[in-house]
């Protein structure tokens, strides 16, 4: 089974999230931030991983903490859901369109952690959700499933539509990659016989 439970308190947030990468895409989302729930059931349909999200959050403050916790906890889960990553297809790359608006993302299970984020937003807010959050959301999880990911919107008007195809983006890429390669299946996709590191 590839699927992963993380509990994760802080004196800044509270998480609990459990994750099943063979899933339907059935998404279960509570953080106390709408717009952020919006993007992490985005996730989940078009990733078909089952998401069971619950975050209590310092939000009198600013939803910064619990957007980047929650992105740090489903890295974690990703990584543990994984296993050793036997069998996954582990590279992908797209193109999302969404209206006006066009990202490319691509994506290894690497092991080795590093994000390229070349996604300007026309507006510092979207509702009451900073629109630099999102970078902030995919550097926690990149780094914390330890993914190679690169992100760039090569244009876009409207910044509901600039995070929306990033999250879409992430969430095809994530489901081509984590699938079992059939013609592979049972093996490890590397030279060096091992992921992670
Ligand atoms: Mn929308």
């Amino acid at each position: 089974m590839r699927t992963a439970s993380i509990t994760r308190a802080t004196k800044e947030t509270q998480i609990r999230l459990a994750i099943d990468l063979d899933g339907t895409g059935k998404a279960t989302i509570a953080t106390g931030v709408g717009f952020f729930d919006h993007m992490l059931d985005l996730l989940a349909r078009h990733s078909r991983i089952d998401m069971d999200i619950q975050a209590t959050g310092d939000l009198h403050i600013d939803f910064h903490h619990t957007v980047e916790d929650v992105g740090i906890a489903l890295g974690q889960a990703l990584r543990q859901a994984l296993g050793d990553m036997r069998g996954i297809t582990r590279y992908a790359s797209l193109h999302l369109p969404m209206d006006e608006t066009l990202t490319r993302v691509a994506l290894d299970i690497s092991g080795r952690p590093f994000l390229v984020f070349r996604t300007e937003f026309p507006a510092a807010k979207i509702g009451e959700f900073d629109t630099e959050l999102v970078r902030e959301f995919f550097q926690a999880f990149a780094i914390h499933a330890g993914l190679t990911l690169h992100v760039e919107t090569l244009y876009g008007l409207n910044a509901h539509h600039i995070a929306e195809s990033c999250f879409k983006g992430l969430a095809r890429a994530l489901r081509a990659a984590v699938a079992i390669d059939p013609a592979s299946a049972g093996e490890i996709p590397s030279t060096k016989g091992s992921l992670g590191g």
